[in-house]
């Protein structure tokens, strides 16, 4: 994913691309092509912002950042094809957001209409939901923030619902939460609608409800404080006030759902029940909500757990009178509210007996056939309003006419520029909106005089098609080119925070779907067709904390020049003496606890920076920043130098070409054979498959340490003679697929080891363009050797052992331990001694 360009990398930033990067350099190792792009998400409120305070345009503003920004990637040394980059606010860019926007608008996929927007009376201006603080009052001016009805654009993303629910399961290759999350956000719900009378009048009142099979425990109506038919005309006169006034207090409450109040009150007016005949009341109050299914639900408090403490609340019906419906299978006790489904009891007549999901079927059936209901799916997604009254975004290319109304702009006239000479005020809306050269147009139809939209885009617009751009940056005649983007899409692995795991996703299935309806492009993906997904596999990057230190009295956070950290990681206050209470918690410039990562490469340098992140927990969990532990990385590094150094050569280093024969090798090879090939599996498995990559660090770690244990020459019978020293080729091969290994994670140090071990001949390769080691088969064969085992010199019983672990004591043991006789004769008993003869061919315990 890429970054908004605020100008600074934080850790999380070194964290994803870190990730990405170690797997991109291992792909290229096996020879794959792979594109690792960059770009700017570069749109946005900072920047505006930063024009308002400091006097710098946006654009300038922007453009700074962006350089900063990939000064501190290459530090990192990320292996970016800047040739990729693209910038949202680039008019090469926008130019195609704009014409996507047209594309979804002719399609029938866009409209307009009037939505309520944060409102500040004071500076006369729209603000973003994070611009209102908690007590909602405008950030700048401190005015209590009113709410407005303006006309906004929409793009109707749920037109696409169905797909975007069904098309979860095909993403085989994204954790199952995340899934979860776009399923909910999207939330579809099954049932149906029913349609009360009004008694005494000539309308009526539709209710959506997902248990269909309660219908018959409907004791009442609630509508929503919004509900039309709240209104002085329709409610008895006796009842007007009251209702008003409570509406009133109640209207436009931002609470969330299942925070909302339960309070209510009567209108006055009645239903009837269509199967009963029944009138019940009808009440209005907040927990119903006006944009979700219609407005209104039929009171079942029997079994919905909203009804129920509606009804508790508001005395609306005695315990005894609340009619049970739906009864459990078995026959448990049933306790109210009883919310699941089961069997209908005998206030359903001619229904009783019947199972929910059949009642549902057979009640819905009998709705439609007397007229008063049908089934119905309804989805908790809304519609996806992309409009800003802002100046640093996408313009949206549309332009009203007094007459022709909205007249889209036409093609060749895009990109629909920003204006450059504007001045930023915070003030008086967009400033889009003061620039009359800019607005006032000629209509595009009748040529008469007309106006631009002064709205710019939603950025989740500009970045939920970006991707697309990387495969086709510099195109000049569309987004991009469909041959390249069938040949490259889907992306392969998507790597981001889990912050993103609804909107931005979200979004940008609904473009990739959306664009290949267009025919865009083609989706070649699997067999049958394709369904525009456009990641193919998400990885999703935990989050960095940072150490905080806080006082064990006031709970206040403390700075680092107020604490002593003590040699055993703990810190003492300057002030009291007193332990600190030490926890990791996001970072944030308020908990002084932010690392900042040019200190860190500063002091560590990249390499052993990026292993750090990498080894201290696997990508998608989070990772605790202590940079004391960040020393052990940069020990490893030095150990692996030393075993380079020990190696450096003029002639034979290079040499990749080895043919082992595994049945040649003395035991000391062939165990060093068989360590560096079963590193190489583990390893290609953590970079492949399993992407655990602080397991892969390990396996590296633990070759280290088995090839500095022994010498390098192996008892070798044909040893390589590097200076006065001979070599193993055995050894040579470990160390150089060592090196190779490591290369992805800490590119430096593997480059510069990699030279060392080729030399410097006018024949010298990157390392990077060396192809990533492989297995020999043949070496992870195990040989195994039976052993005797002795209980006090008497012969007990045999096991077969890999021959490999035949010099190692411990080893032994438990695998002795493991054998279903150990228990009676050595489990249980006190083993004094343990004695290895004939090269572990025999082993007799003393106990
Ligand atoms: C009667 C009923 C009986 C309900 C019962 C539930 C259980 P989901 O699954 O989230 O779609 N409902 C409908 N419209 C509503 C609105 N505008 N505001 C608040 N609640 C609303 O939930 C659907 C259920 O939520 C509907 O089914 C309705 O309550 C309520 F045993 O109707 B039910
Ligand atoms: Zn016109």
């Amino acid at each position: 994913m890429f970054p908004y360009p605020s100008g600074m990398l934080h850790m999380g930033h070194v964290r994803v691309y870190t990730i990405c990067d170690s797997i991109s350099r291992f792909r290229k190792m096996l020879g794959q092509e792979v594109i690792q792009p960059m770009g700017w998400d570069a749109f946005g409120l900072p920047a505006e912002n930063a024009a308002i305070e400091r006097g710098i345009h946006p654009a300038a503003w922007t453009e700074k950042n962006v350089q900063a920004m990939k000064q501190q990637m290459e530090r990192i040394l990320t292996d970016f094809d800047w040739s990729r980059e693209v910038t949202t606010s680039d008019p090469n860019y926008y130019k195609w957001t704009q014409k996507i926007f047209l594309d979804l608008y002719k399609a029938g996929l866009v409209y307009r209409k009037n939505a309520l927007v944060n409102w500040d009376p004071v500076d006369q201006t729209v603000l973003a939901n994070e611009q209102v603080d908690a007590e909602g009052k405008s950030w700048r001016s401190g005015a209590i923030v009113e709410k407005k009805n303006l006309e906004q654009w929409f793009i109707k993303i749920t037109e696409y619902a169905d797909e975007l629910v069904d098309d979860l399961k095909l993403l085989k290759n994204w954790p199952e939460r995340v899934k979860q999350m776009q399923n909910n956000w999207i939330g579809r719900s099954r049932g149906s609608e029913f349609t009360f009378k009004i008694a005494d009048h000539e309308s009526d009142l539709t209710v959506f409800t997902s248990r269909p099979d309660t219908l018959y425990g409907a004791m009442y109506l609630v509508v929503a404080p919004e509900h039309p038919l709240i209104s002085k005309k329709f409610l008895p006169s006796e009842h007007a006030d009251q209702v008003l006034a409570f509406v009133d207090k109640h209207k436009n409450s931002q609470a969330h759902d299942e925070e909302r109040s339960k309070e209510g009150v009567k209108t006055g007016l009645f239903a009837v029940h269509p199967l009963t005949q029944e009138r019940i009341p009808i009440f209005v109050s907040p927990y119903v909500l006006a944009d979700y299914g219609t407005g209104a639900v039929m009171g079942v408090p029997a079994h919905d757990e909203r009804d129920w403490e509606f009804t508790q609340l508001n005395n609306v019906a005695s315990n005894d009178e609340i009619k049970v419906v739906v009864r459990p299978e078995g026959d448990e006790q049933i306790q109210l509210p009883f919310t699941q489904t089961g069997v209908l009891t005998e206030l359903n007549r001619s229904y009783s007996g019947l199972s929910s999901e059949e009642a549902m079927k057979q009640i819905t059936t009998e709705a439609i056939e007397k007229g008063f209901g049908t089934a119905k799916t309804q989805y908790r997604l809304r519609d996806w309003l992309v409009s800003r009254q802002r100046y640093w975004g996408a313009p949206i290319p549309m332009i009203h006419c007094p007459k022709c109304k909205t007249v889209p702009v036409p093609e060749e006239q895009l990109p629909v520029v920003l204006p450059t000479d504007v001045t930023f005020s915070g003030r008086g809306g967009s400033p889009l909106q003061q620039l009359d050269n800019w607005v006032n147009v000629q209509c595009p139809c009748c040529h008469g005089p007309a106006k631009r939209d002064t709205d710019t885009m939603d950025t989740f617009v500009d970045s939920s098609w970006y991707f697309f751009r990387h495969a086709d940056p510099s195109n000049t005649t569309k987004p991009f080119s469909h041959e390249i983007a069938s040949k490259l899409m889907p992306v392969d692995m998507y790597i981001g925070g889990v912050e993103h795991a609804i909107l931005h996703l979200l979004y940008s299935r609904f473009l990739s779907k959306f664009m290949l309806k267009q025919n865009h492009y083609e989706d070649k993906t699997g067999s049958g067709p394709g369904h525009g997904e456009p990641f193919n596999r998400l990885l999703t990057q935990g989050m960095v904390h940072g150490k905080t230190f806080k006082c064990p009295t006031t709970g206040k956070f403390l700075m680092p020049h107020e604490i002593e950290i003590q040699d055993d990681g703990s810190a003492l206050l300057k002030s009291t003496g007193k332990p600190a209470t030490i926890a990791f918690e996001k970072m944030s410039k308020s908990k002084y606890n932010g690392v900042d990562p040019e200190e860190t490469i500063e002091t560590h340098g990249a390499d052993a920076t990026r292993l750090h992140i990498l080894y201290k927990a696997p990508p998608e969990d989070v990772l605790e920043w202590d940079d004391q532990s960040i020393v052990g990385m940069k020990r490893w590094l030095a150990r692996v130098w030393r075993l380079v150094d020990g190696v450096r050569s003029t002639d034979h280093g290079h040499n990749q070409n080895w043919d082992f024969d595994v049945s040649k090798m003395n035991e000391k090879e062939r165990e060093i054979y068989y360590i560096t090939n079963n590193t190489i599996k583990e390893t290609t498995n953590v970079f492949q498959n399993s992407y655990t990559l602080n397991t892969g660090i390990a396996f590296l770690i633990k070759l280290t340490t088995a090839l500095t244990n022994v010498s390098p020459s192996l008892d070798s019978s044909n040893p390589i003679s590097v200076g006065d020293a001979s070599i193993s080729p055995v050894y040579m091969h470990a160390v150089q697929s060592l090196v190779k290994m490591m290369s992805p994670v800490a590119p430096s140090v593997g480059e510069e080891c990699w030279e060392t071990l080729g030399c410097t001949h006018d024949n010298w390769t990157s390392v990077f363009e060396e192809s990533w080691p492989k297995v020999d088969p043949r070496a992870l064969v195990q040989e195994e050797t039976t052993c005797v085992v002795q209980v006090n010199g008497k012969t007990r019983f045999t096991v077969t052992l890999p021959t490999s672990q035949l010099n190692n004591q411990q080893e032994i043991e438990s695998s002795i331990r493991k054998h279903e006789k150990a228990n009676k004769w050595i489990n249980q008993a006190t083993v004094k001694k343990m004695i290895v003869v004939k090269g572990g061919k025999l082993v007799n315990f003393i106990v």
